[in-house]
């Protein structure tokens, strides 16, 4: 029998224990950010020589050159043929049907002209060169490639650099192959603060990039960070989480299989029911202890539900809406009878999974919208990873002589106010008259 916490929205300590519940510190202690620090120096002076130093210290491996960390882009295709049809095809229907829905995410630029003939206006491009950091090991996920790799694409990245570790040379056949259907450019085996720091300021043949995405162990999350200004990053994610609110009459093995399949992901992994009927929780919970055993992961989904996960007893689905939007958890199911009236109620989460047939699985691969999605409670602030994290905008202004008269004025009286002359100076030359 699991021991998994229950709580009770009526319980005067609720929502203090709402905040234990949540508690997640993504710090990186001091040992870390240390030995992070001294490879990003070492990398940035040292370039090719120290990476593949490291990479043959940490992954086990003897190359004698950076040249050959890389993959060819031949040794991409040889593993989209390696794969099973079936697997191929699979990856192929996803990346098609992410692209699909990124499209419809493209920035356009705008413009506007006003009466004396200024033109304003917004353009946007998109990054010239992106790096993505892909895990090697147990979280090397062929479908994080495409979910990043594709909106890079779409956005119109000419150059997009995958890096990824290959302990002792072992290779991820779906990973390569994801890289090849998303028209990766080039890839190199390798990973870590090491990878990062290669990427982040590059070295004689790994290209500088302007942006890093994609999840990483500790080491990886502590380098993002520390690069974070001379580069972009779009976030540093924390464990993944599902909270499914349910009104008690969906199949309670789908409920607890839904809560496995994130907490089978990583001992820290957070699975939490929200729930008006306790009768139904019951029933979810006789579901969990008869499916767990079934489960290969079984002692990563006990350990995550026994950890971080809960079964919570609302006063009613109004009172489960206020607990979502309270968790603003990365995926919410709404696994209920009216899911879209009730969806208009969310305020924060990554992404909303609307009635009894969609599975938060289904998203975290093949649906189309991103599975890169705000942890830790910052959907109260930020949003999926989409194209426009590959696109940025430039302001345009455009005045034409008469424009420019009306605004030097405007302009002049502020610049004194501001006591700066040259800028006053600047704007009067050209008020006509
Ligand atoms: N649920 C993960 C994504 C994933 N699931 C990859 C399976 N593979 C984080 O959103
Ligand atoms: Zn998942």
């Amino acid at each position: 029998m699991l021991n998994i916490k229950e709580l009770n929205t009526s319980d005067a300590s609720f929502w203090q224990e709402m905040q234990d519940l949540l508690a997640w510190e993504s710090v990186s202690d001091d040992a870390v950010f240390n030995t992070v620090n001294g490879i990003l120096k070492d990398v940035r002076t040292r370039g090719d020589e120290a990476v593949v130093e490291y990479t043959n210290r940490f992954d086990r491996m003897s190359a004698g050159s950076m040249a050959e960390l890389e993959i060819p882009a031949a040794r991409l295709q040889e593993a989209l043929n390696k794969i099973t049809p079936e697997q191929r095809s699979a990856l192929q229907q996803a990346a098609d049907r992410i692209k699909a829905y990124a499209e419809r995410q493209k920035m356009e630029s705008w413009s506007y002209t006003e009466a004396d003939g200024t033109l304003l206006g917004q353009q946007v491009t998109a990054l010239d060169r992106v790096g993505l950091y892909v895990p090697g090991g147990k979280a090397a996920y062929p479908s994080s490639v495409l979910m990043n790799a594709v909106p890079a694409k779409v956005a119109g990245v000419p150059e997009l650099i995958m890096v990824v570790p290959t302990p002792a040379n072992e290779v991820n056949e779906l990973v390569l192959a994801a890289a090849a259907i998303s028209n990766v450019d080039r890839v190199f085996a390798i990973g870590g603060a090491q990878a990062v720091a290669a990427l982040a300021y590059g070295t004689q043949t790994v290209p500088q990039v302007d942006k890093i995405v994609g999840p990483g162990n500790i080491y990886v999350a502590t380098a993002k960070r520390m690069v974070y200004g001379a580069v972009g990053i779009d976030m540093i994610a924390g464990p993944s989480e599902i909270l499914v609110v349910c009104d008690g009459k969906t199949n309670p093995d789908w409920i607890a299989m839904d809560l496995f399949s994130q907490a089978e992901h990583d001992e820290d992994a957070q699975s939490i029911l929200v729930c008006p009927d306790a009768d139904f929780i019951a029933q979810v919970k006789a579901s969990i202890n008869r499916l767990v055993e079934e489960m290969p992961r079984k002692e990563i989904i006990s350990t995550s539900l026994q950890g971080r996960g809960a079964l919570i007893l609302a006063k009613d689905m109004d009172e489960a809406v206020q607990v979502a939007n309270y968790i603003a958890p990365e995926h919410l199911e709404l696994s209920v009878e009216n899911p879209r009236e009730v969806a208009k109620q969310i305020r924060h989460a990554g992404a909303i999974f609307m009635g009894r047939y969609t599975a938060e699985a289904l998203g975290d691969y093949c649906a189309g919208p991103n599975h890169v999605l705000p942890t830790s409670r910052t959907a109260r602030f930020s949003s999926p990873l989409g194209v426009y994290d590959f696109q940025k905008r430039s302001s345009l202004i455009d005045c034409s002589a008469a424009g420019a008269s009306e605004l030097g004025k405007i302009a002049s009286i502020l610049a004194h106010g501001e006591g700066l002359t040259a800028h006053a100076r600047s704007a009067e030359y050209r008020i006509k008259g």
